[in-house]
């Protein structure tokens, strides 16, 4: 049976858990069905959108085929080529919080990986309730609403704000991001009560034997909305190489790059660069221009020791 075949077969469905090439498949009918692939080449992972079908009266099911993609995050994998993490996302939430204390270089990736990725970011400073040591985070947070992201402010432990992030997830497909200890987990709970049990019930329908915590699953949120939680996602860090623009991952820097006297203008050295005025008149925080340099740097050296285009010899 060639491929076009199988696809006339398939039912749509949407991959709500995976790890590696076992899967748990979301039928229009809201029924889960534990699915293996059917072909080698099939990379699926969570939120992919696939044609399946059943394979046994068990209620097994195989998946023929994936749908592309709108969206996805994608890394390196241990052989250098770049591997989707999570499929069909539309927003990030960044995290962050007074504890552990910001490190605003990591926010600004995760932002500009958004960017770049078409994907809405919105920036969450969680534990509102604690003292904040650094006394910056709610400047910061204000510096993220100034350049059009949204913004929301809440604790996972008393629940304050969280009623009020919940409208800004209804019709979107979230992942949370942030550095460790921020409050990732404990936000996903209190947006989805149950969501560890959820997680091992799935998991093991499916994945016999896996640890939950090295699995991706998708939920559907109370008030709208699905959220995805990824082991992989979490401590994700873009692949510097695929922020191939990274004037154009700082949103604030396209209208003043208008008028930097080279069109192709880097907004690092060179003369008449209306961006690094706008840094100096203040209208561009230094903070974040300082990430873009970082992130230029980075990129270049990326450049020089990984080429792009391997020789052939
Ligand atoms: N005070 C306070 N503590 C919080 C809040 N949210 C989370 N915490 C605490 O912060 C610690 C880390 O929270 P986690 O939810 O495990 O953080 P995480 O971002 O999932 O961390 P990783 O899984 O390591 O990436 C835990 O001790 C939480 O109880 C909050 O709003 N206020
Ligand atoms: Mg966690
Ligand atoms: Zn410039």
């Amino acid at each position: 049976m060639t491929m076009s075949q199988a696809q006339a077969h398939g039912e749509p469905g949407r991959v709500i858990a995976s790890h590696g090439r076992h899967v748990v498949v979301e039928a229009a009918d809201r029924a889960t069905i534990p699915c293996t692939l059917a072909a080698r080449r099939l990379q699926v992972v969570c939120g992919d959108e696939v044609l399946w079908e059943r394979s046994d009266t068990a209620g097994r099911g195989i998946v023929l085929d994936r749908l592309p993609r709108r969206s996805a995050l994608s890394r390196l994998n241990a052989s250098g080529q770049s591997e989707a993490v999570v499929a069909n996302i539309s927003q990030l939430i960044v995290v962050f919080a007074p504890e552990p204390v910001p490190d605003f270089f990591i926010i600004d990736r995760y932002v500009a990986a958004a960017e770049l990725y078409g994907l809405k970011a919105l920036v969450v400073l969680n534990k509102e309730e604690m003292p904040d040591e650094s006394g910056v985070s709610r400047d910061e947070l204000s510096v993220y609403a100034r350049i059009g992201y949204g913004v929301a402010i809440c604790s996972a432990t008393t629940g304050s704000g969280v009623a009020e992030l919940r409208p800004r997830l209804q019709s979107e497909v979230s992942v949370l991001l942030g550095q460790s200890g921020v409050g990732k987990s404990t936000l996903a709970n209190r947006l989805l009560p149950g969501l560890d049990a959820e997680t091992a019930a799935l998991s093991r329908s499916t994945l016999e034997g896996q640890h939950i915590t090295s699995v991706s699953t998708l939920h559907h949120l109370p008030g709208g909305g699905d959220l995805i939680d990824s082991p992989g996602v979490r401590d994700y860090a873009p692949d510097v190489e695929l922020l191939a623009d990274p004037a154009h991952a700082f949103r604030e820097f396209t209208a003043p790059a208008a008028h930097c006297r080279f069109q192709d203008c880097r907004h690092l050295r060179e003369p008449d660069c209306a961006v690094r005025s706008a840094v100096e008149s203040g209208e561009i925080t230094p903070r974040r221009y300082e990430s873009y340099r970082r992130l230029s740097r980075l990129q270049a050296k990326v450049r020089e020791t990984r080429p792009r285009k391997p020789g052939r010899s």
